[in-house]
C-alpha cells in the first residue's frame, strides 16, 4: 500500500517520463525532417549540375499510382505543405487510363531549410520532366511493340520509373508481376536505367511481407532499385479538422526523395555515355556502346508462353 506522500513523487516522476518522451520524440521528428530537407538539397545540387533538366518517364499499368506518384514528387520536391495541389490528373481505377495524353510536368526543387537556402532556391531554377504517359496495356495484351513505344514518346526519357501497386486483386498483381522482366528487359535493352516504384504501400500488413515483396520484385526486375511508397492522393484531402489541408509524412517524402535522386543520378549516368560537347558548347548526342536495340518480333504478346518470369524464379 502507498503511503500518501508518496503519492506526489510518483506523480510528478511519472510527469519527469512524459515530459521526456515528448521531447523525445519531438527531436527525433525534427531531425527526420532536418534528413528530408538536407536530401532534397542533394537532389537539387546534383539537378543544378546537370545543364538541362532530367527527364524521368513514369510508366506502368492502369491505376497503378503513376499519375499520383508524380503529385508525390511535386509536392515533396517543392517543399509544400497544406494543400495537396493536383499537377497530374488522377482518378479512381476505372476501365480506361485516367491519363490520355503524355504530358510532362516540370516539378521544380526548392532550396534546403534554411532561411539562405531557400532564397537561394528562388534565385536558381532547378526543375526534373517527370512524363506524365497513359498507360500500358493490361498484362495479358502487352506486347513488346507496346513498351517500345511507351518508351519511344517526346521527350525522350533518360530513365524510367515503372509504376506497380502493391495492393489489388492478387490476379491482376500476379499477372502484373509476371510481366515484369519482358517489361525491364525492354528497357535495359533501349539503354535506359530504371527504378521500380510500388505503391499503396499500407495495404501490406507487416515489414516482413514488405521485404519479401521488394525482394520478389528486385529478384525478377533484376535491380536493386525498388521502393515501397505510400503516394499522396486526393482523398488524403479530406482532413475533418482542416478540410483540404494534407499531411505532410515524412517517410513518404524521404522515399520519393530517393527515386528522384536515383533518377537524377541515371541521367546523369546516361548523358556522360551519350552526350558529347563541340566546340562551342553544344550539345551533340552519340551512340550508346550498350543499347543494343530490340531483338526482332514486335506485336508479339511478351512471355506468351509464360518464360521470362519462370526464368528467374
Ligand atoms: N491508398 C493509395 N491510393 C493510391 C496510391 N496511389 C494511387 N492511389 C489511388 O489509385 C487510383 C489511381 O491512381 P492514379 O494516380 O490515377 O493512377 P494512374 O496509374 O495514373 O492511372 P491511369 O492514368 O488511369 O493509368 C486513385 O484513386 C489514387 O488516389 C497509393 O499509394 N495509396
Ligand atoms: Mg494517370
Amino acid at each position: 500500500m502507498l503511503s500518501p506522500s508518496t503519492v506526489p513523487l510518483l506523480l510528478s516522476f511519472a510527469a519527469a517520463a512524459v515530459t521526456g518522451a515528448a521531447a523525445f520524440l519531438a527531436l527525433r521528428r525534427f531531425s527526420r525532417e532536418e534528413t528530408v530537407a538536407s536530401l532534397r538539397q542533394d537532389v537539387r545540387d546534383a539537378v543544378l549540375l546537370l545543364r538541362e533538366p532530367p527527364t524521368v518517364l513514369v510508366t506502368g499499368f492502369r491505376a497503378h499510382g503513376k499519375s499520383s506518384f508524380i503529385n508525390t514528387a511535386c509536392r515533396a520536391l517543392a517543399a509544400e505543405a497544406g494543400p495537396m495541389l493536383l499537377r497530374a490528373e488522377t482518378s479512381p481505377p476505372v476501365t480506361h487510363s485516367a491519363t490520355f495524353d503524355r504530358c510532362v510536368i516540370r516539378a521544380a526543387v526548392a532550396g534546403g531549410g534554411s532561411e539562405d537556402e531557400k532564397e537561394e532556391g528562388e534565385a536558381t531554377c532547378a526543375q526534373v520532366a517527370l512524363v506524365d504517359a497513359p498507360a500500358l496495356p493490361e498484362p495479358g495484351q502487352l506486347t513488346r511493340a507496346d513498351v517500345e513505344e511507351a518508351l519511344s514518346g517526346v521527350p525522350p526519357p533518360e530513365c524510367v520509373a515503372l509504376v506497380l501497386r502493391c495492393g489489388g486483386p492478387a490476379k491482376d498483381r500476379h499477372a502484373a508481376v509476371k510481366k515484369l522482366a519482358d517489361v525491364t528487359t525492354a528497357i535495359r535493352q533501349r539503354g535506359l536505367q530504371f527504378v521500380v516504384v510500388l505503391t499503396h504501400k499500407k495495404r501490406i500488413k507487416s515489414m516482413r511481407k514488405a521485404e519479401e515483396l521488394r525482394r520478389e520484385i528486385a529478384f525478377r526486375a533484376r535491380t536493386d532499385c525498388v521502393y515501397l511508397i505510400e503516394n499522396y492522393t486526393a482523398g488524403n484531402m479530406l482532413n475533418i479538422r482542416r478540410p483540404w489541408a494534407t499531411k505532410n509524412n515524412l517517410e513518404t517524402h524521404y522515399t520519393v526523395l530517393m527515386i528522384v535522386r536515383q533518377c537524377v543520378e541515371f541521367a546523369k549516368l546516361r548523358r556522360s555515355h551519350s552526350i558529347g560537347q563541340t566546340e562551342n558548347g553544344d550539345l551533340i548526342g552519340i551512340e550508346y556502346s550498350w543499347d543494343v536495340g530490340i531483338e526482332s518480333g514486335q506485336g508479339t504478346s511478351m512471355g506468351a508462353s509464360g518464360d521470362g518470369v519462370e526464368d528467374y524464379v
